[in-house]
């Protein structure tokens, strides 16, 4: 009863808007975060840049059996890393089943990633309005989880500019974006400065992907 009660004042999941879910504090934050370090042991973050050829301010790198790539030659998911000719780091099992136990809640049943982005945000770093597009097939959701520093995650609408909707996303939230939501603008405000028990002044963004 007790159980039920607390499930109806704090949901696990809340649909935001059609196709964006939110669970708040929903993953083991040190667990992903041990295995965002073993990652960067192996590829150190580095600042992509655009085919325009500006510098991307969001430092990133993948894990998985591809990674999203941006240089002059265009946007793409790479089998492996372009600069050191290396595979990426696998996306350890454990956290492949936490992604597609969340997404199956979601209402995306058989999500499995085969690649997940991690992005760093120093303070004073945005990411600006974009449509993950890069990716094959869009009826597959894309799965993000934040670890460190809160920012506020925005959702404009099919146009880049207008009124944003903001989402406040702290240390172990976990966001599905899937369905119509697949197709909006979102971005992410000017990081503030603060100091995170985790990771300090950073904000580490992971986002999984069903890429190819
Ligand atoms: C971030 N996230 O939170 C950037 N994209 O740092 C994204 O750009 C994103 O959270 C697609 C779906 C979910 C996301
Ligand atoms: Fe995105």
């Amino acid at each position: 009863m007790q159980g039920d009660l607390l499930t109806i004042i704090t949901p696990e999941m809340e649909e935001l808007a059609p196709g964006i879910f939110l669970f708040r504090k929903y993953v083991d934050e040190a667990l992903f975060y041990n295995v965002v370090k073993a990652a960067v042991a192996q590829i150190p973050f580095r600042h992509m840049v655009t085919p325009g050829g500006k510098r991307i301010n969001v430092a990133g790198i993948s894990m998985g059996d591809c990674g999203w790539y941006s240089d002059r030659r265009g946007y793409r998911y790479e089998l492996k890393d372009p600069i050191t000719g290396k595979s990426w780091p696998p996306i350890p099992g454990d956290i492949s089943q936490i992604i597609t136990v969340a997404a199956a809640k979601a209402g995306f049943p058989n999500f499995i990633p085969d690649s997940c982005f991690i992005n760093k945000y120093e303070p004073g770093v945005r990411l600006t309005a974009h449509i993950d597009q890069d990716e094959v097939d869009f009826d597959q959701p894309i799965v993000s989880v934040s670890l460190g520093a809160s920012a506020i995650f925005q959702v404009f609408g099919e146009k880049r500019g207008g009124k944003a909707f903001n989402i406040p996303l702290h240390s172990g939230d976990l966001l599905i974006f899937g369905g119509p939501a697949r197709r909006v603008y979102h971005g992410v405000k000017k990081l503030e400065e603060q100091n995170h028990p985790l990771t300090g002044n950073l904000r580490i963004n992971l986002t999984f992907r069903k890429a190819l």
